[in-house]
């Protein structure tokens, strides 16, 4: 319909995709056959992403725990950030994404097969379609803040470009966000920018990540709304949030209930600069054109609404003025 063709035409910018979120089923299934994995259950891609079992987020992050495991060598590493970046992202008019790697999310595979097999995959995506992109490295809160660490001073030692900061990702029901003080101060000393996700955490986390962690840019946070002060506070300083309504409202685990449209609705109302995202497109059932399409039914959107949150997520990116000009 004609909504359909209007949100698939905006233009995006995509700032809250994870690359093993953002792998096809049948890619995933493609990938266990090529290395000789048996996928656990004896799932089929028909089944591999199952949205209705996703109630808590343990049972989410054991998906992409299948997913990340069968992508190991530069060719797979590759294949899925090309296709994220082209069928995933420029076929629906995304201009620029930076991308979420989770490093620990493929055990064993060293960090420079990673890097150099998702460049590869980056540029040719913008050879063959235009869209650029950058990439976050996501530290992992399940695991431990010596590991969290070590991964930053790997992201130092193999320095590139396209590593623009680092994030937090994984379970935030294993604790606050102040564990990690160390691994986000040797970050910033090396000059990365910082985000970190509080998807279901209270306001006061999101302080921890302005003061403590020294984040410029906040993944979800949904509760920023219940804490009046915190809310005035990130409008003043204009903190970027990056909301995904579809991932946010089928994982039971934001704390919003299926009430996530109405959360970024009061995150907008209130003056917070928000912006639109899938997470895991396909592990959610979504892609970058629904995503706004969802906001535009729930909230009554129109074209200058969505518009408006494409121009924020510009002014969130990581780029310098000169890249940034040429997105808007
Ligand atoms: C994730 Cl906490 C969370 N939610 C959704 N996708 C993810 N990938 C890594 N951590
Ligand atoms: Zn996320």
């Amino acid at each position: 319909d004609r909504t359909e063709r209007v949100v698939a035409g905006l233009p995006k910018v995509s700032l809250h995709c994870h690359l093993i979120g953002s792998v096809e089923a049948t890619t995933v299934v493609d990938l266990a056959r090529k290395h000789g994995v048996v996928i656990e259950g004896g799932r089929t891609a028909e089944d591999l992403f199952d949205h209705d079992s996703y109630e808590d987020l343990d049972e989410f992050l054991r998906v992409l725990d299948v997913a990340g495991s069968v992508i190991r060598d530069a060719d797979d590493f590759h294949r899925v950030a090309y296709e994220s970046l082209t069928a995933g992202g420029a076929a629906h008019n995304v201009l620029y994404r930076e991308i979420f790697l989770s490093p620990p999310g493929h055990p064993g595979v060293p960090y420079r097969t990673i890097l150099d097999g998702v460049r590869a995959g980056m540029r040719d995506a913008e050879a063959d379609t235009g869209i650029r992109s950058n990439l976050i490295v996501g530290l992992n809160r399940n695991g431990s803040a010596q590991a969290a660490y070590e991964l930053v001073e790997t992201v130092i030692e193999n320095r590139a470009d396209e590593v623009l900061g680092i994030g937090l990702d994984y379970s935030e029901a294993i604790g606050p966000p102040e564990r990690f003080w160390k691994a986000f101060r040797r970050a910033g000393e090396a000059g990365l920018n910082r985000t970190a996700h509080s998807e279901s955490g209270p306001p006061h986390h999101i302080e921890t990540l302005l003061d403590l962690l020294g984040c410029t840019r906040v993944d979800h946070g949904y509760h920023v709304v219940d804490d009046p002060a915190i809310t005035r506070r990130c409008v003043e300083e204009r903190i970027p949030f990056t909301c995904t309504p579809v991932s946010s409202d089928i994982g039971r685990y934001s704390g919003s209930g299926d009430g996530t449209h109405l959360r970024i609705k009061q995150m907008v109302d209130a003056g917070l600069m928000v912006t639109i995202d899938s997470d895991d497109p396909p592990m959610f059932g979504t892609d970058p054109t629904n995503d706004f399409r969802a906001l535009a039914n729930a909230l009554g959107y129109g074209l200058d609404e969505l518009s408006a949150l494409t121009a924020n997520a510009v002014e969130a990116t990581w780029l310098d003025e000169t890249d940034r000009a040429a997105l808007r």
